[in-house]
């Protein structure tokens, strides 16, 4: 099970992936709330959000998340190129989830699960490691979370404390789990 925890713009909630084998199918739950009838489609982007303590919706930029996962270069262009939910999943880009299940347009809370034939968490196409970016329905990118392992990531803080002419300070370690 992975898990994208979305908190940013002011919506709350996730997306999660869970695939048995890599020869099943991968559930994905979508659970959003306070999307306040701001945004549209969702996909999978190429790489994470950089490591900072509060992300802005800066971090959503191409810079750092590239386009969509497409790891069989399929073209989007094409004529041939199905409209929203007017295929089978293998004919869309592997980060196409909103074309494949539907956009968050004209929502507030969101829950949903979907069945994927083609979003694999399994070798060199998987998706983990990578993020989800929830774009405004003129597909300007909104909000953005990176997929991993829940608790991968756990942030140690010590907080050192400070008073009139004592020097204060803060340290933070990443402490990256064994998995
Ligand atoms: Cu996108």
């Amino acid at each position: 099970m992975f898990s994208a925890v979305v908190n940013m713009q002011g919506i709350k909630g996730y997306f999660s992936f869970h695939q048995p084998s890599p020869f099943d199918l991968t559930t994905i739950t979508v659970n959003l709330t306070n999307l306040d009838r701001r945004v549209g489609p969702y996909h999978v982007h190429q790489f994470p959000l950089p490591q900072m303590r509060s992300p802005s919706d800066s971090s959503c930029s191409n810079n750092n998340l590239g386009g969509h996962w497409n790891p069989f270069n399929v073209n989007t262009q094409a004529p041939a190129y199905p409209p929203p939910r007017g295929s089978t999943h293998d004919l869309f880009e592997v980060g196409d989830l909103s074309a494949r299940h539907g956009s968050l347009e004209n929502t507030n809370n969101f829950q949903a699960t979907f069945m994927d034939w083609n979003l694999p968490l399994f070798g060199r196409n998987s998706i983990v490691g990578r993020s989800v970016v929830i774009h405004m329905p003129n597909s300007t990118r909104f909000a953005c979370a990176s997929i991993s392992y829940p608790g991968e990531v756990t942030v140690a803080k010590a907080q050192l404390s400070c008073g009139l002419g004592v020097a204060c300070g803060r340290t933070i370690h990443m402490v990256y789990s064994d998995e």
